[in-house]
């Protein structure tokens, strides 16, 4: 019998992200029986490429989904919060990269290592939620650790790409450097302050309580798709001058008593971890190793030696593919396979 094939839609086809998901659509071979590309009105007239064909840039309308099976949404939460509806109303099941919908209790918020089960809530109102890229990559990493010593606490700081902020961020950091080592003035305009040769603790904007939405949403999404709202969670958020792969020191206090030796033969069986954590050799995760990769990289494991049960870890992992296109994908293979 023949595979069964879908229509596809991407919504924000022509962003970091969108371009990330149709690579990452051919990649996997996902079985498309046809493509269809959206974005702004600005890009009409631009053609994108998948399989070795051409196809023409639309511009994204409340009428796009029409026979439209599956869409992947990356343009922006208020472009997916007017829009994921009409796709739902047409029959399509949307599959979202913003915070639109995340943390809605009627949408399922999924990291298919630790809670494709979930994936069955896309019946409630046709659309899933992916989660924030620094949220995907500590699920990954905690998620094994959760299941066999229980969490009671998680403090994370981490260091962000600017392409977790979109072309133009990718621009500015390579104009300001450019600028800065021929000592030329540089412009700010994507983020506050100069990003090259710097380090911002500021992610998305800054909330009544002293801390980021994007520390907020590290919160919020850890403890929905961990279904357990008595983790204690802080976050500290920085962007950081590097181009791909966002980096998290962990420090995680388990439920259960546990050394640092079991979580290395636990983290190296992991579904999406690759262990890199050989200190003696110089080995531990890098951010220009995991881009371009869809593992999650983890190393420098090692005994919190301040408190009892308690592990220090170091997170890598591309931001764009499994932060984002990848995880999307991924959902969207278990819909396929398991419900569709
Ligand atoms: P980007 O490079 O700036 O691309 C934005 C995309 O959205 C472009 O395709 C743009 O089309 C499209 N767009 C913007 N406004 C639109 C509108 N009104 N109607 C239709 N299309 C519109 O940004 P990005 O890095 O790809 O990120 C896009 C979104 O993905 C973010 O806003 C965020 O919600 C989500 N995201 C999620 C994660 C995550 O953590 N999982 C990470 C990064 C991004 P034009 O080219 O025509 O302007
Ligand atoms: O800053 C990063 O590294 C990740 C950025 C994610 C992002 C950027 C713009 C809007 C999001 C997100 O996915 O949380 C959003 C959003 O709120 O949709």
């Amino acid at each position: 019998m023949s595979e069964k094939k879908y229509n596809v839609a991407v919504a924000g086809a022509t962003g970091n992200v969108g371009t990330q998901m149709i690579t990452c659509l051919e990649e996997r071979n996902f079985p498309v029986k046809s493509i269809k590309f959206l974005a702004s009105k600005r890009s009409v007239g631009r053609k994108l490429s998948f399989k070795g064909d051409s196809f023409p840039v639309e511009e994204l309308t409340k009428e796009s989904f029409q026979d439209i099976d599956i869409a992947l949404f990356s343009a922006g939460g208020g472009t997916s919060e007017k829009f994921a509806p009409f796709a739902a109303k047409a029959g399509c099941i949307v599959i979202d990269n913003s915070s639109a919908w995340r943390m809605d209790p009627e949408v399922p918020l999924v990291v298919p290592e630790a809670n494709p089960h979930a994936v069955a809530g896309y019946k409630n109102k046709g659309i899933i939620a992916n989660p924030n890229c620094s949220t995907i990559q500590m699920i990954v990493a905690l998620n094994p650790i959760y299941r066999k010593w229980g969490i009671k606490r998680i403090v994370v700081s981490t260091y962000q790409a600017v392409s977790g902020s979109g072309k133009k961020a990718i621009d500015e950091l390579f104009d300001q450097t450019r600028a800065k080592i021929n000592s030329l003035e540089c412009e700010s305009k994507v983020y506050p302050h100069p990003i090259a040769f710097n380090c911002l603790p500021h992610i998305d904007v800054f909330l009544e309580n002293g801390y980021t939405k994007e520390e907020m949403k590290m919160v919020n999404e850890t403890r929905k798709i961990l279904e357990d709202d008595n983790i204690a969670i802080t976050a500290t958020t920085v962007r950081v001058p590097v181009f791909i792969s966002h980096s998290e020191s962990i420090n995680v206090e388990t439920g259960e008593s546990v050394l640092a030796d079991e979580v290395k033969s636990l983290l190296e069986k992991a579904p999406g971890v690759k262990l890199v954590d050989d200190p003696e050799k110089n080995l531990y995760p890098l951010a220009i190793d995991a881009a371009g990769q869809d593992l999650t990289l983890v190393g420098r494991i090692r005994q919190d030696e301040s408190i009892q049960n308690a592990i220090n870890m170091w997170v890598v992992a591309d931001n764009i593919r499994k932060g984002a296109a990848t995880n999307a994908v991924q959902i969207a293979e278990i819909l396929i396979k398991e419900y569709l």
